[in-house]
């Protein structure tokens, strides 16, 4: 019995030193992610990049970078189909060893690593799920000016987009956002989406918000009323310093008609 409690003594003592040496935890030196995504557009790539950004994790934009130093569309292209589980599609991330494709998969990956999201198994589901209906709220952002075909130009399906975009207006975005802000008022106190603390399911809402206002300001200014507590979300990660750096610097690519969210006036009337 004395010597257990000697032990638990000299465990305690040392525990004791560790916080006085290291007060936080030890942040372990890690691998340069490399993103590849697109690298004329925010896309799906933007929900990768603004975690990473928040995070201040080291992080490669391949294809943004110089064909000279491996980067560039050709290196994304060459290195899409080159891993043993090669992504179907951008955006993915390359971490070490691990090639990880599906932009909520790439989440849940870096909000583990990062603090953005509980690490409890229940909270990491409940994250997991409010990020995969954001994917579900974009795929329908995209097919608004892309209804018939994804090998189609805009200018080919413009009668269709302008029905789809009616129902979207009227309907979609506010079931999504209401959807959201019916989560925020159950959520326990904090104002983000899980309560006290910042997940990346808040970045990707702010993501979502930005790129609806973007392409549909007249629909997102009428709707504004019923969604204050999204909009909370969003003015507060844009407040965020890492994310406020983020958007001022030329790493941010400006929103397009090239991208997932686009403005076209006549899908958006006032
Ligand atoms: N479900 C995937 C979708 C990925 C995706 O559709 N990527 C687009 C760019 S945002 C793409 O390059 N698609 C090519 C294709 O579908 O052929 C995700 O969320 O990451």
């Amino acid at each position: 019995m004395a010597l257990f409690t000697g032990y638990a003594k000299t465990l305690s003592l040392s525990a004791w030193l560790f916080r006085i040496l290291f007060p936080s935890p030890p942040v372990l030196p890690r691998m340069t992610y490399h993103l590849h995504y697109w690298p004329t557009i925010q896309g799906r790539g933007e929900f990768v990049r603004l975690a990473l950004e928040e995070a201040g994790a080291p992080y490669v934009d391949v294809a943004r970078g110089d064909p000279d130093d491996g980067g560039g569309e050709a290196a994304l292209m060459a290195d899409i189909g080159a891993h043993d589980h090669p992504s179907f599609a951008p955006p993915y991330l390359v971490d070490g060893d691990r090639v990880i494709g599906q932009t909520a998969n790439i989440l849940l990956h870096l909000g583990l690593r990062h603090g953005l999201a509980p690490r409890a198994e229940a909270g990491r589901l409940w994250v997991n799920q409010l990020q995969l209906t954001i994917a579900d709220l974009v795929a329908e952002a995209h097919d608004v000016h892309h209804p018939v075909g994804m090998g189609l130009y805009y200018e080919d399906q413009k009668d269709e987009a302008a029905r789809r975009a009616k129902e979207f207006r009227a309907q979609r975005i506010g079931k999504y956002l209401g959807w959201y802000e019916t989560v925020l008022e159950k959520a326990p106190k904090g104002g983000w989406l899980t309560g006290e603390d910042l997940t990346y399911a808040d970045l990707s809402l702010f993501q979502a918000v930005e790129g609806l206002a973007y392409a549909f300001p007249h629909a997102m200014k009428r709707l504004a009323p019923k969604i204050e507590r999204v909009i909370a979300v969003r003015d507060a990660v844009a407040k965020r310093p890492n994310i406020a750096a983020y958007l001022k610097s030329d790493r941010r690519i400006a929103f397009s008609t090239e991208g997932i969210f686009r403005r076209y006036p006549e899908l958006d009337p006032a």
